[in-house]
């Protein structure tokens, strides 16, 4: 049975990638919701309304486990998920959050992500779960989104939006940084030399992607719910929209061509 991947669009095929490399042998459906994409400035019971609706088509292809790949959904919709679901359901906040707080040597911790995400204060409730003493600095970044999709990842402009959201930074102990948005592991290189700019050292950055990869291949085999095979895993995608619009911007994300493996579903909301 395959695993569940779900995004808004195409931003989850990062957390997707990450699988890929930490679960070669799994079976991975992807599920982008291109029709209603950009979650990240809408209200908090339609993102519930959207994530239910679209794990449902989900489940409904058999898989055994869901990654909800999108932090604005997971921070919206992962407790309704999880209880409307009855496979486990994990989401990119969490195994991120754990790491930082273990990492970080001051306790200031800076997470970038979406206005709702940031809105929705879960990375700031899961560090201070997890370290009473920490600080933490959220910062919106609504402009990366559109830049990561139109492929703008280095030079002057990204340099200059990020100076701009990285700027109340300067003053702080912040060591550590969540990159709390799917799509801000391909800004890596110029969200780390300017954050390094604004505050004259170096910081750590920590993407949600590669945590949550890591994590739930810890916890699928402590379920038992791994595949024990050995021959490489199947990747497919659907998208509520029609698949043009999505195939370039998605081999960008995802790393190789999904072309040939992108299926459109109707989802009735
Ligand atoms: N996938 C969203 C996230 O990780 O917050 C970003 C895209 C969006 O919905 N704006």
């Amino acid at each position: 049975r395959p695993i569940g991947v779900f995004d808004s669009g195409v931003g989850g095929l990062t957390v997707m990638r990450a699988l890929v490399e930490a679960l070669p042998h799994e079976d991975l459906l992807y599920l982008g919701d291109t029709a209603r994409v950009p979650y990240g400035n809408r209200g908090a019971e339609t993102i519930r309304r959207y994530a239910l609706n679209a794990a449902r088509q989900l489940v409904g292809r058999n898989i055994k486990a869901l990654v909800v790949a999108c932090n604005t959904a997971t921070a919206y919709a992962l407790p309704a998920l999880q209880d409307a679901l009855e496979i486990p359901v994990f989401g990119v906040v969490d195994p991120v959050a754990t790491l930082a707080a273990r990492r970080s040597a001051s306790g200031h911790i800076a997470m970038i992500g979406t206005r709702a995400t940031v809105r929705s204060n879960s990375y700031t409730r899961a560090l201070m779960n997890l370290r009473p003493d920490a600080h933490v600095h959220p910062i919106a970044c609504p402009l990366l989104v559109p830049l990561a999709e139109e492929g703008w990842t280095e030079g002057p402009v990204v340099e200059q939006v990020l100076r701009h959201y990285l700027e109340p930074l300067a003053s702080t102990p912040v060591d550590t940084m969540i990159l709390g948005c799917t799509h801000y592991p391909l800004l890596h290189h110029a969200i780390a030399s300017v954050a390094a700019e604004v505050m004259r050292r170096p910081l750590e950055l920590l993407d949600s992607a590669s945590a949550t990869a890591t994590a739930l291949r810890e916890t699928l085999a402590a379920l038992s719910l791994h595949t024990p095979s050995t021959d490489p895993g199947s990747h497919r995608f659907l998208l509520t929209d029609l698949p043009e619009g999505f195939v370039e911007t998605a081999s960008r994300f995802f790393g190789h061509s999904v072309a040939e493996r992108c299926e459109h579903v109707d989802i009735i909301d």
